[in-house]
């Protein structure tokens, strides 16, 4: 018998007329005002357009599903876009098994996603091996073209502190980034955590945001690891690449960041036989 599975990502509008629609559904049905949806707008034209998490979501949906072969049905299904997690579902006959395409768990992001697929779902990830070492690889390519006194900051999406009383997230977060480090061969003194793209609402969210933590370190350069995310889209080429690449040069430092996963053959094979053992 076949078992399907639902591959889950943020989702990205497929045009631009559609920006207007999916901020609403981000906003839970309230519509932004003009200037939300104007600051939204500039920040995809800064990046060409639209993003690309479209296209990388898909590759990473067709590597997983050449990687799990015969027996498996793998549909995407996405939190703020077209087709939606409820329609991957309704496209599915049998067991279902769920697997988000973010490695940390926290109830106020995976939880969300658990709890709309309704089915059995890996809540986080980011103790699979190889996504540690395409990460530990990554920092490493980096630092070979920045100077001695590189300072590495691994970020992850910021979340309301409300959200984040008595939640996991900041913990794997903290775990994971160690392993990386240390696989990377870093001194203690040369990484932080730090959070970024944080909501444009008006209570706290978990900082300290990257823009600030720059600004705080006594370093030649700033390599950013967002670890937090595995696809290149609107918040890594525009909060890293474009906003904390600006803030570098008003701070006189050198910037980069790390490659992400994307459709990374040996990750998502990973992924994919994490996949093949929870579904059994
Ligand atoms: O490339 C793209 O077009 C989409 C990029 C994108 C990803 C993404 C991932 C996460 N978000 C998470 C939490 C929140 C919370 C709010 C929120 C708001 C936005 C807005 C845009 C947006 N997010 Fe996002 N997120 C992406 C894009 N996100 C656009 C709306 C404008 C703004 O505030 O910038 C606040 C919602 C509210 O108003 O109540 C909370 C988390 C992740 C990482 C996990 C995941 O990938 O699901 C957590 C990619």
């Amino acid at each position: 018998m076949t078992s399907g599975v639902v591959v889950m990502a943020y989702g990205t509008p497929a045009s631009a007329d559609e920006v207007e629609a999916y901020y609403t559904h981000i906003r839970h049905g309230r519509p932004p005002t003009a200037e939300q949806l104007g600051d939204l707008r500039a920040r995809y034209d800064a990046i060409g357009g639209l993003s690309p998490l479209r296209e990388i979501t898909r590759a990473q949906r067709d590597r997983l599903a050449s990687a799990l072969g015969d027996g498996y049905r793998v549909e995407l299904g996405y939190k703020h876009a077209p087709p939606f997690i409820e329609d991957a579902v309704a496209s599915l006959a049998g067991d279902i098994v769920g697997l988000v395409l973010a490695p940390h768990y926290s109830r106020g992001s995976i939880g969300e996603y658990v709890e709309r697929l309704g089915h059995p779902t890996i809540e986080s990830w980011h103790d699979l091996p190889e996504w540690r070492t395409f990460q530990a690889q990554a920092v490493r390519t980096a630092l070979k073209d920045l100077p001695e006194r590189t300072t590495v900051l691994f970020t992850a999406h910021s979340l309301p502190e409300r959200v984040l009383a008595d939640d996991r997230y900041p913990d794997e977060l903290e775990a994971s980034a160690t392993a990386i480090a240390d696989e990377a061969g870093l001194d203690r003194a040369a990484w932080a955590l730090a959070w970024q793209s944080a909501g444009r609402t008006p209570e706290p969210w978990r900082g300290p945001d990257v823009l600030e933590a720059m600004a705080g370190l006594d370093t030649e350069a700033v390599l950013v690891c967002p670890q937090g995310f595995t696809a290149d889209h609107l918040e890594v080429l525009y909060d890293l690449d474009i906003a904390a690449k600006q803030r570098a040069d008003e701070l006189g430092i050198a910037f980069a960041r790390t490659a992400m996963v994307n459709d990374d053959a040996k990750v998502l094979g990973a992924l994919a036989d994490r996949v093949r053992t929870f579904s059994r």
